[in-house]
This record gives structure tokens, sequence and C-alpha cells, in this order.
């Protein structure tokens, strides 16, 4: 009698941490399948310049899809002008471009990063020093909008 009682209920008590466990799963699953951007942003950072000089945003962003997306578009409330530029070696000097887009492959990263793409980042709406975060709206060609945090770094930082 003891062990069919016992036995019954550590079954029952099993059953009860099984739904509970069960219940506590799905529901951040169905709701990450909802609301969980396709591209996400890593390691966001600004090179702060002292003045008036333009800051340069630099970011990796991954896109865990099945087919590539575009950054086609970067705007943000803490800078009147925010654009993605590319340094080119122009023989010996180097020069920015403006770039239209940039790919994220599907299944892959994509690095904006010192020497190569950074967002340029001018007109400060309000002072801005290293300590500080500024947000940057990443526009993506499947429609995705990404509000991004980036933390505002000094002129010596290289990553
Ligand atoms: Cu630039």
């Amino acid at each position: 009698m003891t062990i069919s009682f016992t036995s019954r209920r550590f079954a029952h008590t099993a059953a009860g941490l099984c739904a509970f466990a069960f219940a506590g799963i799905t529901t951040p699953l169905a709701h990450a399948a909802t609301t969980t951007p396709v591209i996400t942003a890593q390691n966001a950072w600004v090179r702060w310049l002292p003045g008036t000089l333009p800051a340069a945003g630099y970011v990796t962003l991954a896109n865990r899809g099945d087919k590539p997306v575009d950054l086609v578009d970067v705007s943000s409330s803490d800078y009147g002008s925010a654009m993605l530029h590319q340094t080119v070696s122009a023989g010996s000097t180097q020069k920015m471009v403006m770039v239209d887009k940039l790919t994220v492959p599907a299944h892959g990263s994509v690095s904006i990063a010192p020497g190569g793409y950074h967002l340029m980042l001018e007109d400060a709406k309000h002072p801005i020093a290293p300590g500080n975060t500024v947000h940057l709206q990443l526009h993506f060609s499947d429609g995705e909008t990404l509000d991004t945090p980036f933390a505002v770094k000094p002129p010596a930082q290289q990553n």
C-alpha cells in the first residue's frame, strides 16, 4: 500500500512539473515566432570625435533567415544625418563613398567595421559624449526596422 501510494504521488508530481515546464517553454517560443527579427545587430558602437566632427557607427548584422536581406537606410533621432559609407583606397589616399545598400547574406553576417563600412553620423541633435548611448534605426529591404542602441566610445577605440 505504501509503495503504491508513493508511486502514484510521484507520478502526479512529475506530471504536474512536466505540464508546468511545457507551458513555460511554449509561451516564449510562440512569442518569439512573431516578434524575433530575422536580422539582429551585435556589437553596435560609435566612434565619437570632438566638436562638430562626424562620428562613425559600427555594427555586425546577422541574418538568421533563408534569404539575403539588404540594409537600405539608416536614420537616427540623435543625429540630423546618418548615412552608410564605405572607405575605399584611391591611390595612396583613402576616401569615403556613399553606399546604397549592404547585403546581409542568408544564414550569415556582415560587419560594418573600421577600415571598411561605417555609418556616418553628422549634425548631433544634442551634446553626445563617450559613455552615452545613441539610437540608430536600421532599415532593411524586407521591411524590418531595427532600433539599435549604440555605445558611444572615445576616438582611440578600435572595436
Ligand atoms: Cu563617412
